[in-house]
């Protein structure tokens, strides 16, 4: 009972923090809202029961945030995300609004833990990777660090797929993470928008004899916003992620369904709705599929109308509006977003070119994730100008003029032109998205210093020549709230012990646990809290996996999306190295290790998938072979999501960031590991620079080729060469080649083996293969001084304070956005 009734006297007082009202309100929403009785199993509705007491305390803040935000009429950001991977949201919200005690008593009196009730939550998974979580951590740091930004987003009705495991293969299963419902969306009807799709345009002249664009579109649909509860941290600011969901404009064609056409009268219906159905899985390449097109226009189109329409509602004109927005985009997923600006300001609101011109490029952001070229969007011009003509029009004409500047900056330079328009000069013409969002923005940025320096000076170099003033680096970070506070509550609760609980808003502050390195009681609480949380890795991989691991062990974790540049697969030849020396009995510089890899596959993806088989089976041959067992355990965890990381990153005591240098734009994985006091084996790659710098070269397992020298040993890679040289490698190939791990599939694995030892393979796996090797032999021998081991790990979490999403966003904040806080 501390501070819940500020600035609210003229209003009702705010429900009650305490664990009388918690259990009041507990006891009404599961015997009245839920109409439940004593009966049958209860803990699905006592977790609905539980987030509706949570939901209508955070109701209360949400519409004070609100009405502090436009009170104030401050400057506003809309995060622009085909992804939020929010993960569960009921611990989330009792531990940001301080209510965990009561709620732990209030639901002690129904018999159960405030663990087993959340259990119950389904994740929403509603993004693939990295990008997506990043998106769900920058709003709890904009909500933490009162912020008025607003997430938006599509309301998936499937997320990322669920991933079974059989026979050692990727299994894919729909994610219907709605089914029963869920308690934090609210359905805001009346703030429904029209998406136009199809059809042509026409021109019109108005009194002045002044040209305008009409689009006539015939495939319209409906946007319904659904609005989630953002919480932030013990300060009463609630903010809101809007999720668009599309409907048919109208129910469903009445004169079909009158005449008894019900097929008919329902395939608009349902091809509206197809448009917020599934999170499309991140493939290798990402080429032109039409319903993501569509799904990118939805939310484009329907977020920016969203903040016009709200700002129509006070503002006669736009003289203002871009001192008081802005846009960020999550990558180019909703970059065109850029075009249809300047539609509405142009067709909807009057303005001239100019003007929507400036208002555009002074409103948009562009933040860049990837550096593979492959995972740059394109989408063929044809399509394009079918399904949104009038876009189409206006993306021309940013191209016409935008190939103008380039002419003026390079006279002549129509090599230049080629390289840099926006529709590429083909064939089949193609609408470059990266090209549009950089060109449409007056801030871009890489996600971490050494992606940034490659955008500069690789991918984008023609761009910074030619607005260098326009690049930025955001080095990416991660809420210090879900995954150390929640995740890690022993080691959070161990900290404030002995530092005070200011870090938890200022992760910098975990510097002074620098001055307690050599404090044995410290030292010794340290490790028994790192050895209880491996014992709940232990029960998620026996849960999982039926694969037995022991706490002692050094635990080796590399959870992430299975590609190729990540290298699950030289993780898998150092599996097999090791196994070999047992085999032949060489254990004398071995420690004791269980080796856990997970991530999900993207469908298409051949060799990711290949990769997961292996693991399974180079798994199941050790862990069924009893001379291993001392030494080795492998296990592969079926689908790797946000709950399952938030058991283990605090149980984990090394991290594996091994992808082919120049490759990981940053990587966020890595930064969860080392707050929660794992040690990194990694490359010179995306943060691992940063986060090597922070906790200096003695406590990080460096390892593999530079950017430079990768780019350099690909002019003439030789990795037959490499493989020859080095006996222990050949054997190593020789068992992937041999049949030895899949007897009953003769060759499954050639075409990993080959890829091994293709001349033209850009991860460089052979290349850095002796190099891993080394590090991992460094990694057994700290391990074997487990003194040594705690400090580095203790240094670890002392120097993780930068990676908080805290400092990025304020980063954001200054540089980007010029927000204030509220
Ligand atoms: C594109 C077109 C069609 C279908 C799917 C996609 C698609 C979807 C998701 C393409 C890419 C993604 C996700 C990318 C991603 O997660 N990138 C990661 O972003 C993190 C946050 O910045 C970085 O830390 C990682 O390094 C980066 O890989």
């Amino acid at each position: 009972m501390k501070k819940q009734n500020k600035n609210m006297e003229h209003h009702h007082p705010w429900l009650g923090m305490d664990k009388a009202a918690i259990s009041h309100d507990l006891h009404h929403h599961y015997h009245l809202t839920l109409g439940r009785e004593n009966a049958g199993n209860p803990l699905r509705y006592l977790y609905q029961a539980a987030s509706l007491t949570i939901r209508d305390r955070l109701v209360e803040r949400w519409r004070q945030t609100r009405r502090c935000y436009l009170e104030e009429g401050k400057k506003q950001v809309a995060y622009l995300s085909m992804e939020f991977l929010m993960g569960r949201a009921l611990t989330n919200a009792t531990l940001n609004l301080d209510l965990e005690q009561p709620m732990r008593e209030a639901l002690g009196e129904f018999g159960y833990a405030l663990e087993e009730v959340a259990e119950h939550e389904r994740d929403a998974g509603l993004g693939n990777g990295g990008l997506g979580r990043l998106a769900a951590c920058f709003l709890d740091s904009c909500a933490t660090l009162r912020y008025p930004v607003t997430g938006y987003g599509i309301r998936y009705d499937y997320g990322i797929f669920h991933q079974l495991i059989k026979d050692g293969y990727q299994v894919e299963v729909p994610d219907h993470w709605l089914e029963g419902g869920s308690p934090w969306e609210f359905t805001v009807l009346e703030n429904s928008k029209r998406v136009k799709f199809g059809g042509y345009t026409e021109t019109w002249e108005d009194q002045n004899g002044r040209p305008h664009v009409r689009w006539v579109s015939d495939n319209d649909v409906l946007a319904i916003p659904h609005d989630i509860p953002i919480p932030g941290y013990r300060n009463d600011i609630v903010n809101t992620l809007r999720l668009w969901k599309a409907d048919s404009v109208d129910s469903f064609g009445l004169a079909d369904f009158n005449a008894g056409e019900f097929d008919v009268a329902f395939t608009a219906q349902n091809q509206a709705a197809q448009i917020s159905m599934v999170l499309y899985p991140n493939d290798v390449s990402v080429s032109g599929k039409l319903l993501r097109l569509r799904q990118q226009y939805f939310l484009s189109s329907a977020s920016l109308q969203d903040v016009l329409d709200s700002w129509c509602e006070s503002h006669d004109d736009f003289t203002d509006f871009a001192h008081r927005h802005c846009f960020q985009l999550n990558d180019t997923h909703p970059a065109i977003a850029v075009p249809e600006m300047m539609r509405l300001l142009m067709d909807v609101h009057g303005l001239h070119w100019h003007e929507a011109w400036q208002i555009t490029t002074t409103t948009m952001a562009y933040t860049n994730h990837t550096l593979l070229p492959e995972a740059l969007e394109q989408w063929p011009e044809k399509i394009v100008g079918r399904l949104l003509p009038r876009l189409l029009e206006i993306i021309q004409e940013i191209n016409r003029r935008f190939l103008r500047e380039v002419d003026s900056r390079w006279p002549a330079d129509e090599e230049k032109k080629r390289h840099m328009a926006v529709i590429t000069m083909e064939n089949e013409p193609q609408v470059r998205m990266a090209y549009l969002a950089i060109i449409g923005s007056y801030s871009v940025n890489g996600v971490a210093a050494l992606h940034t320096r490659l955008l500069e000076c690789g991918l984008f170099s023609n761009f910074y020549a030619l607005w260098p003033e326009r690049f930025n680096n955001k080095t990416n970070g991660v809420t210090p709230r879900r995954w150390l506070v929640f995740s890690n509550p022993a080691l959070a609760s161990l900290i404030t012990e002995y530092i005070g609980d200011r870090w938890i808003c200022q992760m910098e502050a975990l510097a002074q646990l620098k001055e307690l390195v050599r404090d044995e009681g410290f030292r010794a609480r340290w490790r028994a809290v790192k050895l209880d949380n491996k014992k709940q890795v232990c029960r998620l991989v026996m849960n999982r996996c039926n694969v037995e691991f022991d706490p002692a062990m050094l635990f080796d974790v590399q959870v992430k999306r299975i590609h190729e540049y990540k290298r699950q697969l030289l993780n898998t030849l150092h599996i097999i190295h090791l196994y070999r020396k047992i085999l032949q009995g060489e254990v004398s510089a071995m420690v004791p290790r269980c080796i856990l890899i997970g991530g999900k596959a993207a469908p298409g993806y051949a060799t990711a998938k290949l990769i997961i088989k292996l693991v399974n089976n180079v798994a199941d041959k050790i862990n069924t072979d009893i001379r291993a067992r001392p030494w080795l355990r492998v296990a592969f965890l079926p689908n790797h999501e946000v709950t399952a990381m938030e058991t283990l990153c605090p149980g984990t005591d090394l991290s594996e960031q091994i992808s082919t240098a120049g490759k990981e734009a940053s990587g966020t994985g890595n930064m969860k590991f080392m707050m929660n006091g794992a040690l990194t084996i990694g490359t010179l790659d995306g943060a691992n620079i940063e986060i090597r710098d922070a906790v200096g070269e003695e406590n990080f397992f460096l390892f593999g080729l530079t950017t430079e020298a990768a780019d350099a040993v690909r002019r003439d890679y030789r990795p037959d060469d490499i493989i020859n040289a080095d006996p222990e490698f050949s054997h190593i190939m020789q068992m992937l080649e041999s049949n030895f791990f899949c007897p009953e599939m003769p060759g499954l694995f050639l075409p990993l083996a080959h890829s091994i030892r293709d001349r033209h393979d850009t991860w460089l796996t052979a290349a850095d293969f002796r190099s891993y090797l080394e590090a991992q032999q460094r990694v057994a021998q700290v391990w074997q001084d487990q003194e040594r081991w705690t400090t580095m790990s203790i240094l670890n979490t002392a120097a993780s304070g930068v990676f908080s999403s805290d400092r990025t966003i304020h980063e954001y904040a200054r540089d980007i956005w010029h927000l204030e806080a509220c």
